[in-house]
């Protein structure tokens, strides 16, 4: 397949509520869509930076940048290329897996289009619906939490997380569970805690969460390892795992029991599956996580959380949770808290034309 052209263009879609998290809160989606012309089809891939480094040190800006003037180059030198060599034709760049994810999923998108064949088929998945959770912001009050978690319940989700900082979360998560003693409820602390507040964690043990993901700093592994020591709660990693070897490194020190796998975090959906298979491999399971996607990087998620190794409801959340009006057709879930896995060639939808029109921000177009 020969890539003629890659489009870069930033989107800017408005949240239908703030979303709050320990480093920050937005109220509009911004990223970067990636459109790749080939001379057999057409694919599109989604960047999961922020527009602040804030989540990862990758942002809007730089994975533009990055893409623009390192990685499209390389695709053009390269001539003839398949989705699968990307990963070896891209390693001249370190780290960065959020700008090389996003491209890489497009090719991969154009080359499953041309084929007929659906992402979630050539991953190999076992299901064509997958359980669906809800990531639920931090909310000015108690009260509006409680509410929020109600509506959530009510539209059928199967698992609620519950963002936390430091003073908003023991008294958060006991006024849920009191409220919903049967949930599947976790917390996601976004490394906002160190070892010092160990006291914390311990009372939050009392709450039968399912997991605690990401109480300490990003790059610490070894910290997170002496924690989950100390815990009869599982750790679940999210942004301290950017690649499989990560993953491997993780689960040997007994870093984290549970993996949150995101796809645009990692490199896209072919280093995701790797994640997950390094996990499968040690027994330790895995869930789709997500960076508030449109529908766009939500059908990518989608592909991926069927895979058999993932068997915890995601963060694979309806359009409706996100955006009034998605760049995709929506995204719904059906009451009984799953949504299907698109199956139709490729990652399974487009953006809309007169979507993308009203929430352009910004375009280029890169040739050889
Ligand atoms: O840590 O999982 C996270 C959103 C943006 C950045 C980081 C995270 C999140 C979420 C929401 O928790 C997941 C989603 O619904 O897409
Ligand atoms: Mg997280």
């Amino acid at each position: 397949m020969i890539v003629r052209a890659v489009e870069l263009r930033l989107v800017g879609v408005p949240l239908v509520r703030p979303f709050r998290t320990s480093f920050g809160e937005v109220n509009r989606k911004e990223c970067v869509l990636v459109r790749v012309e080939t001379d057999v089809a057409e694919g599109w891939g989604e960047c999961v930076a922020d527009i602040e480094p804030d989540f990862s040190g990758e942002f809007n800006g730089g994975a533009w940048i990055l893409i623009r003037d390192f990685l499209a180059p390389a695709l053009f030198r390269a001539g003839d290329v398949a989705a699968a060599q990307l990963g070896d034709l891209f390693s001249f760049v370190r780290g960065n897996p959020m700008a090389k994810g996003a491209l890489l999923d497009a090719v991969l998108d154009a080359e499953l289009k041309s084929e007929g064949r659906s992402l979630a088929s050539y991953l190999g998945s076992e299901r064509d619906r997958v359980p669906c959770g809800v990531s639920v912001g931090i909310t000015p009050s108690t009260e509006e939490l409680l509410a929020q978690v109600d509506g959530y319940l009510a539209e059928g989700y199967q698992r609620i997380k519950l963002k936390i900082a430091p003073g908003v979360d023991v008294e958060r998560v006991a006024a849920v569970r009191a409220a919903h003693p049967d949930i599947l409820l976790s917390v996601d602390a976004n490394a906002a805690y160190t070892l010092a507040d160990l006291d914390i964690f311990k009372a939050l043990e009392d709450f039968n969460l399912l997991m605690i993901e990401q109480p300490l700093h990003y790059e610490d592994m070894l910290q997170h390892a002496k924690l989950q020591a100390q815990l009869g709660t599982d750790l679940c990693l999210d942004e301290s795992i950017r690649s499989p070897a990560d993953a491997a490194a993780a689960i040997e020190l007994g870093a984290c029991r549970i993996v949150n796998i995101k796809q645009g975090r990692v490199g896209g959906v072919l280093e995701a599956r790797r994640v997950h298979d390094v996990a499968r491999e040690a027994g330790v399971p895995v869930w789709c996580g997500g960076m508030l996607e449109t529908g766009v990087g939500r059908a990518l998620n989608l592909a991926l959380a069927s895979l058999v190794g993932f068997t915890l409801p995601g963060d694979t959340s309806a359009s409706a949770r996100y955006f009034t009006d998605d760049l995709t057709e929506p995204f719904v879930m059906a009451p009984d808290g799953t949504m299907g896995v698109p199956s139709r060639p490729g990652i399974g939808v487009e953006p809309r034309l007169d979507r993308l029109a009203e929430t352009t921000l910004a375009v280029e177009r890169l040739q050889p």
